[in-house]
């Protein structure tokens, strides 16, 4: 087998501070007797330490050194061409039965997938180091902060934490000595890397995740998809919170009222660039701050929801990315940034589609090949991401490191759609909302593997990161909106229709602040709509669009409910609930029929 990750000897001070804990010591104990690695590198997070693992990182091409005058203490990373996005195939949640795990999930049998797993284990760390990694997901003063562990033999792993998780000393601090605190588990290995030996399986009830061949982020920053959402929904459920795939972003208005929203959008939909969002000229003295663009964490408090980042950094999507789409995105790139999979440039900068400017004469692409203007190929993978520290974003929310959360005054479900769906309506009342998260879908992208552009159904875009059965994980819905006396406002938008001859009929971007403006026109009870069989929409003159140069057929479009596109819609949530086998809640099935009937279905 190919020596994927060679050992790395530290000097002394460095790599050798070890928890106190001793659930954790024996852990890391059990785990290193099995994969007899040459040596355990405990990590602290520390900026010598980081040193020490971005020059060995150099030293061993985990990482390409970029021009430091242009891109500051920031490198490329390549993934093998085989390893560049999540594998929802080979993502598995592992519970005692495959109905705790429902029909979204690939379920395998716990004792089995432990025993396949051992055996793909056992030995996969000699002659490698393995990492030993802390890190702390949420404030520090947080109810919901969670600790864990991960234990790796990549390199890329243990560097890429340090941005997206707060890791290291603070997270051993929190956890403290007591043997029974709660602590997840994750186990890591690149393996070979082979796809015939990749599998990503969650086991909530030990609190445990063992993910091996693969070296893509989603994968294998076991913090994020794998404890954050899929063991962190189901430990939500069991402790009456939420964890859901939602940005969060706070919106002031010129006179200081300010208002915090969640927005779940599935991957690669632009969470991020909402999350970011610039007002154009128009809405001079209103600002939008970023509290986090993937994950949020929600609990109950005083009848309301409050929301933390549970995250430090982001990991988003490259190519598109542009002063024009996001200004505030570029910025937090410029440096402290590790890129995978982007285009290097003949003076050691980086590339993608969609940057500023003319692409240039020549390039080398993310699979190491000569690339210029002339080729087919793409120079940047379409899934191609960068790893930025959250602190970077100059429109950081002053209130992310707040332990009691943000008071959320709406939640937002969107998607990709070229037709049927309007630009943006509002449920009704929570249950009505719950409905429009759970039969949301959306066009596929290249966040997964499998084909693009494909209408999929994706439950409040937690289709693959829900860790349990999707029937109770909608029932835990419905139950939480029972405590909220004060619940926030529940939307739908689509920023993707299209006109019959294919162009995009909303501009999009920065302008979407016309379409957050009216969901907090609505929350303050000010803002004007229509009731229509789908919920309150917006007419053309509830919307703010002055300035914006937009044909006013072209509003019309995306605001039109067309009886027969929502007839073979509210069809296809009948056969998306029917292929659920009977766990949607009954409340859910109430409302399509009545749904159903207000279109003669
Ligand atoms: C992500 C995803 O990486 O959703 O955030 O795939
Ligand atoms: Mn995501």
């Amino acid at each position: 087998m190919k020596n994927l990750a060679p050992a790395i000897f530290p000097p002394k001070g460095i790599g050798d501070v070890r928890p106190a804990n001793k659930a954790v010591l024996d852990w890391v104990h059990e785990i290193a007797t099995l994969t007899q690695p040459e040596n355990v590198f405990w990590c602290d997070g520390s900026e010598r330490e980081h040193e020490f693992l971005i020059a060995e990182s150099l030293n061993q091409n985990v990482l390409v050194e970029l021009n430091q005058k242009k891109v500051p203490r920031s490198y490329l990373h390549r993934s093998n061409p085989n390893d560049v996005a999540r594998v929802e195939q080979f993502t598995f949640v592992c519970t005692p039965t495959k109905q705790e795990a429902g029909p979204t999930n690939n379920w395998s049998d716990p004792t089995e997938t432990y025993a396949k797993l051992r055996g793909l284990l056992a030995g996969c760390m000699r002659g490698r180091t393995m990492f030993v990694i802390p890190y702390m997901m949420g404030p520090a003063d947080s109810p919901l902060t969670k600790i864990g562990f991960e234990i790796t033999d990549s390199k890329y792993v243990v560097l890429s934490l340090r941005i997206m998780t707060r890791m290291g000393e603070i997270a051993l601090k929190q956890l403290g000595n007591d043997p029974s605190a709660e602590w997840n588990r994750g186990v890591h290995s690149l393996l070979d890397v082979n796809p015939e030996r990749r599998f990503i399986c969650h086991f909530p009830q030990d609190n445990t995740i063992i993910s091996v061949g693969s070296g893509y982020g989603g994968n294998v920053l076991l913090s994020k998809k794998c404890l954050a959402l899929r063991i962190g929904s189901y430990l939500a459920r069991k402790q009456n919170w939420m964890a859901e795939h939602m940005l969060i972003l706070g919106v002031e208005s010129p006179d200081g009222r300010k208002h915090y929203v969640a927005a779940a959008f599935p991957s690669a939909c632009g969470k991020t660039n909402f999350a970011m969002l610039i007002p154009p000229e128009h809405f001079k003295g209103w600002k939008v701050t970023t509290v986090g663009d993937d994950i949020a964490w929600m609990r109950i408090r005083d009848g309301r929801l409050y929301a933390v980042n549970p995250e430090n950094g982001y990991f988003g999507v490259v190519p598109g990315t542009s002063n024009k789409s996001n200004p505030n995105a570029m910025r937090s790139i410029a440096h402290d940034t590790i890129y995978t999979n982007v285009a290097l440039t003949d003076d050691g900068n980086v590339w993608w589609e969609g940057k500023d400017g003319e692409p240039p004469a020549h390039l080398i692409d993310w699979r190491r090949n000569d690339w210029t203007p002339q080729s087919q190929e793409k120079a940047a993978h379409p899934n191609s991401r960068f790893t930025t520290p959250m602190r970077n974003n100059p429109a950081l929310d002053p209130d992310v490191e707040k332990g009691e959360g943000v008071p959320i005054s709406a939640i937002i479900f969107g998607g990709r759609r070229s037709d049927t769906v309007p630009l943006v309506y509002q449920a009704f009342d929570w249950n009505h909302g719950v409905y429009l998260g759970a039969t949301m879908a959306s066009e596929t992208t290249a966040a997964a593997t499998g084909a693009v552009g494909r209408v999929r159904r994706d439950p409040m875009a937690m289709l693959p990161f829900c860790g349990y059965n999707i029937g109770d994980y909608f029932q835990h819905w419905l139950d939480i909106g029972k405590q909220l006396t004060n619940p926030p406002l529940i939307f739908n938008v689509n920023w993707f229709r299209k006109s019959a001859d294919g162009k995009f009929l909303w501009p999009g971007f920065g302008e979407n602040m016309r379409v957050l403006k009216w969901m907090i026109d609505r929350c303050e009870g000010s803002g004007g709509a229509l009731k229509s069989p789908i919920g309150w929409l917006p007419s053309p003159h509830d919307l703010d669009l002055a300035e914006l140069d937009i044909d006013h057929n072209a509003v019309d479009e995306l605001l039109c409910i067309d009886h027969e596109e929502w007839q073979k819609e509210i069809a296809a949530h009948k056969e998306f609930f029917d292929s659920l086998g009977g766990v949607v809640p009954e409340e859910l099935q109430e409302r399509r029929e009545q749904l159903a009937a207000e279109f003669d279905l």
